[in-house]
């Protein structure tokens, strides 16, 4: 079997990396994962890659690209969830991936969910999609 010419360089636990991850999956992309801790982000060879040292790096060949953060702001998320499935469109698209890591880890961070009824179902929903993967949970307890 080939190399895949798509390496993610990220960590387990990052919500940033795990999106993009599954976006690759959801495509049926082949992909190596590079673990890249505090160690090797440090390291000359991953400052070639990211001169911001920071994961993912998502490199396709020649091409390298640090993505991008897109913020979700719940309320927002729960209003316009109450009367759609997914977040653009009637089925998922890349706008769920890109935001449903960073939710799904909320209440690790201690932004309870309890009271946004539309966005767990959606959160449901992308977990029943095929090939998902969830993100590893944090080894932090969540504030009380
Ligand atoms: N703009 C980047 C930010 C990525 C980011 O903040 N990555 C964190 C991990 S989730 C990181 O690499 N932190 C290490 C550092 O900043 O030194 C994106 O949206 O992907």
């Amino acid at each position: 079997m080939s190399t895949p010419e798509i390496t993610l360089h990220g960590t387990e636990l990052s919500g940033h990396c795990h999106r993009v991850e599954l976006m690759l999956r959801m495509l049926g992309l082949p992909y190596r994962y590079a673990v890249a801790p505090a160690a090797i982000r440090s390291s000359p060879e991953f400052h070639k890659l990211n001169p911001l040292r920071q994961i993912p790096v998502l490199q396709d060949g020649d091409l390298t690209r640090a993505k991008q953060i897109a913020a979700a702001l719940l309320p927002f998320m729960s209003h316009h969830l109450s009367t759609r499935s997914f977040l653009a469109a009637d089925h998922v698209t890349i706008a769920d991936l890109a935001c449903y890591s960073y939710v799904a880890h909320a209440p690790e961070g201690g932004i309870a969910l309890g009271e946004y009824e539309s966005v767990l179902a959606w959160l449901r929903r992308v977990e029943a999609l095929p090939h998902f993967k969830p993100i590893a949970p944090s080894p932090i307890p969540a504030p009380t």
